[in-house]
């Protein structure tokens, strides 16, 4: 049903309405705000978004770091019914100026940090009328330009606009692996699915918890964590500005006390390699991890030397947040475990039909939290979003317990003998090998033209094993044909902005 409903007032008036106005909402080295301050700097920041000309469906592009500033402008805007839309700061001037242009944003709003690569980019966004600065942005541009600090000083606003639940609240950006950048729009309905399913139903978060984040809040990943999880349940959020490093983001979960850690597991295999002292997470009560399977090995590496649990899950941005994971007290290591609940998930074969426990095929969810769509772009969306279900483009496999494996993204599989193979099961096999810290499997055609299994290895420290020793231990423990042909050696895995490993780049280095 399509009931008045705005996100914003759900995240922070809510709780003043409880009574709960005197509780932390943020916290980290930009200081404390309770949910009374944050509450009043929202509605000043509100007044201040209308004067400099944004009205309610107009889009407010954030290329912003973790800092109350993020926070104020991105309820702000929900509050006045326009749309914020988050971007990944790792973003250059070109890359930013096309989202500008793509997303016909009317105002910009920037960090210090980001200001030199911003204000290239307002250069060429035409549509733009003005840019947003936070504290100690030095930089100007010909466009009006509006300090935060003043904007807060404005009047504090009436009700929030009169949105609904299906009103267009935030989009977010994904690109996946290859292709262009796409705008997922989400509605202010959304914020509540999610907190409702994954956040109360998988993290049993409560108003004592304090999360801390790796994944910035310009992921849908990183703003549920940060953002829209713990203000739902009238918890803390800590913020850190600055990039994530492991020892950065343990020295904050020490002195500002989190209890929920969320990362990837490229961050929980930095994390073991930065060699933090076992105590480190002590206050945390529970990890989560997303983006990419969790191998076991790693699972179980990182929580015997941590002592804190991880659950694997993952998520969409299409979909919000995670909708299939594995839940405290019943992790099985490298699965993705079970449907949150409110979501309901298939497994079809290439003709679209269902698919028997044990047999690989593409993954499809359902869920109230799903984007409307891609802005501006028509085919794709009918790619991907047909009807209520969408595509998540992985293979998963269900077991007889009705547990999830991922077996890597649909076009990632390959075939070795004419017999499917997964990478991650050749991976798994390659990161139970002492001397292998990272591995990534992909196919290339041998000397025959036939798709063969080639490895890329990243060595442990101090470790020089030979090709030849890495296949024969490949063969050992698996059907031989999975086996590598070959084993490239390299110093890092290339990623994309969000930290996943780029496979199509391996493809064309391995067919090269
Ligand atoms: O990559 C994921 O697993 C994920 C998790 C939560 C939200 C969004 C994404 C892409």
């Amino acid at each position: 049903m399509n009931e008045p409903f705005n996100a914003s007032a759900y995240l922070l008036d809510r709780h003043i309405d409880k009574g709960d106005g005197d509780r932390l909402a943020l916290t980290g080295s930009a200081g404390d705000l309770t949910y009374a301050q944050l509450l009043d700097r929202v509605r000043r920041t509100a007044t201040g978004l209308r004067g400099a000309g944004l009205l309610p469906e107009q889009r407010l592009l954030m290329f912003m770091a973790d800092s109350p500033e993020f926070v104020t402008v991105f309820l702000a805007a929900l509050r006045i019914g326009a749309v914020p839309v988050p971007v990944s700061t790792m973003l250059h001037a070109d890359g930013l100026a096309e989202l500008l242009r793509d997303s016909r944003a009317r105002l910009l709003a920037v960090t210090a940090e980001f200001a030199d690569v911003a204000v290239r980019a307002a250069a060429s966004a035409p549509e733009l009328i003005g840019v947003l600065t936070g504290e100690g942005v030095q930089v100007s541009t010909a466009l009006p330009m509006h300090a935060l600090s003043e904007l807060a000083r404005a009047e504090p606003d009436g009700a929030p606009h009169a949105t609904f639940a299906d009103s267009p609240a935030f989009w977010l950006y994904t690109s996946g692996t290859t292709g262009t950048p796409k705008a997922a729009m989400h509605r202010h309905g959304s914020i509540r699915v999610v907190y409702e399913t994954y956040g109360e139903q998988v993290l049993g978060i409560r108003p004592d918890d304090r999360c801390l984040s790796a994944a910035k809040a310009f992921f849908a990943y990183g703003l549920g964590n940060t953002v829209l999880f713990p203000l739902a349940a009238g918890a803390a959020t800590i913020l850190e500005p600055a990039p994530s490093r492991p020892e950065v983001l343990a020295e904050r979960a020490r002195t500002h006390g989190a209890t929920l850690f969320f990362a990837g597991p490229t961050f929980f295999a930095n994390m073991l390699r930065a060699e933090l002292p076992r105590h480190a997470l002590d206050g945390v009560r529970l990890s989560a991890s997303a983006g990419e399977p969790l191998p076991a090995s790693l699972y179980r590496r990182w929580t015997e030397h941590f002592g804190v649990d991880i659950l694997d899950g993952i998520g969409m941005t299409e979909m919000l947040h995670i909708f299939l994971s594995n839940r405290q007290g019943d992790v099985r290591p490298g699965t993705t475990g079970v449907p949150v609940p409110g979501y309901e998930l298939r497994i079809l074969d290439e003709e679209g039909h269902p698919v028997p426990s044990g047999t690989p095929g593409t993954l499809y969810v359902r869920g109230e939290s799903t984007a409307t769509g891609y802005w501006s772009r028509y085919a794709a969306s009918r790619q991907v979003f047909q009807g209520e279900w969408l595509c998540t483009g992985d293979t998963y496999v269900q077991d007889a317990d009705g547990y999830y494996t991922c077996l890597g993204r649909t076009g990632d599989m390959l075939k070795a003998s004419g017999i499917w193979v997964s990478p991650a099961e050749v991976e798994t096999r390659l990161l139970a090998h002492p001397a292998v810290e990272e591995a990534v499997v992909v196919g290339a055609a041998d000397g025959d033209g036939l798709e063969k299994p080639v490895a890329y290895v990243v060595t442990a420290v101090g470790a020089a094993p030979t090709e030849a020793e890495l296949i024969e231990f490949c063969r050992e423990g698996l059907p031989s044909f999975k086996r590598p042909r070959r084993v490239v050696f390299v110093d890092a895995m290339p990623t994309t902005a969000t930290g996943k490993v780029r496979r199509v780049e391996l493809r064309a280095h391995a067919a090269g």
